[in-house]
């Protein structure tokens, strides 16, 4: 099977390519990245002279690059995207032209090469914010999205769908919750504050910390993805998380914990606007239809994911550097 994976020099994506390789070392992966601030080959380095795996530098908005790449390809797997909030706040207009723009590209080069499967990337934030008593989110959940980085994907989300409906199309998606581990770009808040406070700095803490997220480790995202492609229903949506909902301050002090520090690294600083309060998942149809369910406990996961930080230091002091300083500036107002 020959794949073409969009975005797979981003964090899930480039974890997700080292995940397919492994277990399916015959097929053939084609990874089309543009290599914005979030795309790093670094996170390749292991797989890139794999003879069965190829990087393509490239825009999903270039229409003529797109239909050219998936002539022979059996699969398209789009991770690519815009994927941090903040920076959706600070500016959306990349997120309208990657998330929205960029996906219809994809969607048409499929249609358009005899209808090639489709399966599309998306996340819990499309479904909006739960309050504590709320039911978790599922695959039922009316779309809600309050952030222009959510809004971004609801409507790529949409567009896949409408692809199926009107075009036969044959798509999945899914939407998966909050994911962790190495070689998550350290704008994030559980890489964020692991290097900070590797560095000696402190760690910026939304609000009270009492929003809450639910996280799962992106080995257990790329399980769930391979699941579904090999055992989903075609025009199918499969919610994916890690039954793992946690308070950010929570998650903050297993942190400091794990790195042998105390609450005297946290700064509570300004709330992100519009925060969305909580994410929560139902995953009963991915477990009754997959026989897919998260395997990595939180604790394991965090303390792999420190340690990966501390051991890879190089990778992410190269890119807290340049323009990422002038994001951090902007949004937490400090060097
Ligand atoms: P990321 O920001 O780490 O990586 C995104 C990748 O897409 C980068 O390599 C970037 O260079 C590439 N890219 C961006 N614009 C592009 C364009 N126009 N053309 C080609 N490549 C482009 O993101 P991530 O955290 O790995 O997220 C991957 C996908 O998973 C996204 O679709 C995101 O919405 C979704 N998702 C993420 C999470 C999460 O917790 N990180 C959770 C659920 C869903
Ligand atoms: O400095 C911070 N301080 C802080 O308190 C940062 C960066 C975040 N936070 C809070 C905001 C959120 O409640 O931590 C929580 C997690 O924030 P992010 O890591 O920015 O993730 P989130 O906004 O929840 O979105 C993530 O999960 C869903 C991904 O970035 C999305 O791509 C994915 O779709």
């Amino acid at each position: 099977m020959k794949i073409l994976v969009t975005g797979g020099a981003g964090f899930i994506g480039s974890n997700f390519i080292r995940y397919w390789t492994n277990k399916y070392p015959d097929d053939k992966i084609v990874n089309l990245d543009a290599l914005t601030y979030a795309g790093n080959l670094e996170n390749l380095k292991d797989i890139e002279n794999n003879k069965n795996y190829e990087f393509i530098k490239g825009d999903i908005r270039d229409a003529d690059l797109v239909n050219d790449l998936v002539k022979d390809v059996d699969l398209i797997i789009h991770f690519a995207a815009e994927s941090h909030v903040d920076r959706s706040i600070q500016n959306s207009e990349d997120f309208i032209k990657t998330n929205v723009l960029g996906t219809r590209v994809l969607l048409d080069a499929a249609k358009n090469n005899g209808n090639i499967r489709f399966h599309h990337i998306s996340t819990d934030e499309v479904f909006g914010a739960l309050g504590l008593d709320d039911e978790p989110f599922n695959e039922d959940t009316p779309y809600d999205p309050r952030s222009p980085y959510s809004a971004s994907k609801a409507a790529s989300d949409h567009l896949a769908r409408a692809y199926f409906h009107t075009h036969k199309l044959p798509i999945t998606i899914s939407n998966c919750t909050n994911n962790y581990g190495p070689f998550q770009f350290p704008e994030k808040l559980i890489p964020l504050f692991i290097t900070n406070l590797i560095e000696g700095e402190k760690v910026p803490v939304y609000g009270k910390g009492e929003n809450i997220r639910d996280w799962i480790y992106v080995d257990d995202h790329n399980a769930g993805v391979d699941a579904i492609i090999k055992k989903g229903r075609i025009g199918e949506t499969y919610c994916l998380g890690g039954e793992n909902e946690i308070t950010n301050l929570e998650i903050t002090k297993k942190i400091l914990n794990l790195m042998g520090m105390g609450e005297e690294m946290i700064e509570y600083v300004k709330d992100r606007p519009g925060h969305d309060f909580r994410y929560a998942m139902d995953i009963t149809k991915a477990k009754n239809e997959l026989g897919w369910r998260p395997k990595i406990k939180f604790e394991e996961g965090l303390k792999k994911t420190v340690e990966w930080y501390k051991n890879n230091k190089d990778w992410w002091r190269g890119i807290k550097s340049g323009s990422y300083l002038e994001y951090y500036k902007k949004q937490y107002g400090r060097n």
